[in-house]
C-alpha cells in the first residue's frame, strides 16, 4: 500500500513539473535524479542532465524538417554537419554532435543568465532543437544546396510568439524582414565555415543584404586564386572563401559588417585590400591588450548600429589554450571569458540569426573544454536574442 502512495505522489509531481514549464522543458526533464526513475506505462523515463538522448541545452527536438514541420518555434537549433570544405584538419561534422553534448549542464540550475539578467529558458519564447540538416559528404555543390534548402525552410516559417511592443515607447513592433512577417532565429552547429555561404543565401531571401559579426582568427574573404587555387568550381568554395563568394553575390552589407579577434598571417597584405573591398572592418585579437573588451564591444556597435545584423563565430577566435578542438587552431586568440563578455556586449542588437562553426571534437580534451566552450558561448548568444524583440518601431 506504501509503495503505490508513493507511486501515485509521483505522478502529481511530474504532471507539476510539466505544467510549469510547458515547451522550454528539457527533455524528459525531471528536477532532481532522485525523482521517480520508472513512472509505469505511458510516462517518459526519467532524466538528468547526465544521462538520456542529448539535444541541445536538452531542449526539446522537433523533426523540423520532416514529420513536424507544422510545429512553430521562435529560436531554433539545427545542426549542419559539413565538413569538406577544410584545409588543415577535418572532423567538424562531429560538431552539431560534440557541442549538444558540451551543453547538457546548461539547464542543470535552470539556465538564469546573470549578468544579462535573463533565463533564455523562461523567457515565453519556444526554443528547439530540430536535429540535423541531411547533409552528404560526398558532393560539396549538393552538400552546400541541402543546408540552403533546410536553413530555408525553417527561416521562411512564422514565429510563434507575437512580437509585442516596444519597451520604452510602448508602440507596436514590426517585423525587420522584407516581407513584413515575423519569422524564427536559427543557431545553426556547425560544420566548417563553408556553411555560412548557404546561410547568407538563405538569410538574404528574408532580409536582404545583411551585417555580418564575424569572430575568427581568420579573414575568410580569400579569393579561390590565393586560397586553395581554386582547381575547380567546386574547390574555389572553401572555408576560406565563403565570404568572397558572399560578398561577390551582394548578400553582406557593405561597410556595416565587422570581423574579431584576426590573427592569422597572409599571402600579403594584399588580403587586407581584398577584405576592405569585400565590405569589413577588421579588430585584430592583439587589441584586447590595449582597448580592452569594452573597447571591442563599442567597435562593433558602431560599426553595426542599429542595423539586422547575422552573427557568425569560429571557435578558433578562442585561443586553442580554452579551444584546442578546431580545424586551423592559431595561438594568440582570446580567452573563453572575453569572448563570452564581447558577446554580451552585443545586448540589444538585432542579431536576426547565428552559428558556431569548425568544431571538431576528435581534437578535444577529454574534459570536452572546445565543445563545453561552444555551448556556453551560445548560452551568451541565446541570452541576447531572447532579451532583444527582432523588431523595430515604426518611423
Ligand atoms: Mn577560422
Amino acid at each position: 500500500m506504501l509503495k503505490l502512495a508513493l507511486v501515485s505522489s509521483f505522478v502529481a509531481i511530474a504532471a507539476a513539473h510539466s505544467h510549469d514549464h510547458h515547451d522550454q522543458a528539457p527533455m524528459d526533464y525531471v528536477r532532481f535524479p532522485y525523482d521517480p526513475i520508472f513512472r509505469g506505462a505511458g510516462e517518459v523515463t526519467a532524466d538528468s542532465v547526465f544521462s538520456g538522448i542529448t539535444t541541445f541545452a536538452k531542449l526539446p527536438w522537433v523533426q523540423c524538417l520532416t514529420r513536424e514541420q507544422d510545429v512553430p518555434f521562435d529560436i531554433a537549433f539545427i545542426g549542419a554537419p559539413f565538413d569538406t570544405g577544410t584545409s588543415y584538419r577535418p572532423g567538424a561534422r562531429f560538431g552539431p554532435a560534440g557541442i549538444r553534448a558540451g551543453s547538457r549542464r546548461l539547464t542543470l540550475y535552470g539556465g538564469y543568465n546573470v549578468p544579462l539578467d535573463v533565463n533564455p529558458f523562461q523567457s515565453g519564447l519556444r526554443i528547439v532543437d530540430c536535429g540535423d540538416i541531411p547533409v552528404t559528404p560526398y558532393d560539396n555543390k549538393f552538400a552546400i544546396q541541402q543546408i540552403e534548402d533546410g536553413h530555408r525552410s525553417l527561416l521562411q516559417r512564422k514565429a510563434f510568439s507575437p512580437l509585442g511592443n516596444d519597451s520604452i515607447t510602448g508602440a507596436q513592433l514590426e517585423p525587420l524582414s522584407l516581407d513584413g512577417k515575423s519569422h524564427p532565429r536559427i543557431i545553426t552547429l556547425g560544420g566548417d565555415h563553408t556553411i555560412v555561404l548557404p546561410l547568407l543565401r538563405s538569410i538574404n531571401s528574408v532580409y536582404g543584404p545583411i551585417s555580418v559579426i564575424h569572430f575568427d582568427s581568420h579573414l575568410d574573404t580569400w579569393k579561390p586564386s590565393v586560397f586553395g587555387g581554386a582547381p575547380s568550381d567546386q574547390a574555389a568554395i572553401n572555408h576560406g572563401t565563403y565570404f568572397y563568394w558572399a560578398s561577390q553575390e551582394g548578400l553582406i552589407q557593405n561597410g556595416t559588417s565587422i570581423h574579431g579577434a584576426i590573427r592569422t598571417t597572409l599571402s600579403s597584405l594584399e588580403d587586407y585590400h581584398n577584405d576592405d573591398a569585400s565590405g569589413f572592418q577588421r579588430i585584430e585579437a592583439r587589441e584586447i591588450d590595449t582597448i580592452g573588451t569594452d573597447g571591442i564591444i563599442k567597435k562593433i556597435r558602431e560599426t553595426v548600429g542599429d542595423t539586422p545584423v547575422y552573427l557568425s563565430i569560429d571557435i578558433d577566435s578562442i585561443d586553442p589554450a580554452f579551444a584546442p578542438a578546431t580545424g586551423t587552431p592559431e595561438t594568440g586568440g582570446w580567452s573563453t571569458r572575453e569572448l563570452r563578455t564581447i558577446l554580451r556586449g552585443l545586448d540589444g542588437l538585432h542579431i536576426v540569426s547565428a552559428d558556431i562553426v569548425e568544431v571538431a571534437p576528435a581534437y578535444d580534451t577529454n574534459a570536452e573544454l572546445t565543445t563545453m566552450a561552444a555551448a556556453d558561448v551560445l548560452f551568451e548568444v541565446l541570452s541576447v536574442m531572447a532579451k532583444t524583440p527582432l523588431g523595430k518601431v515604426a518611423a
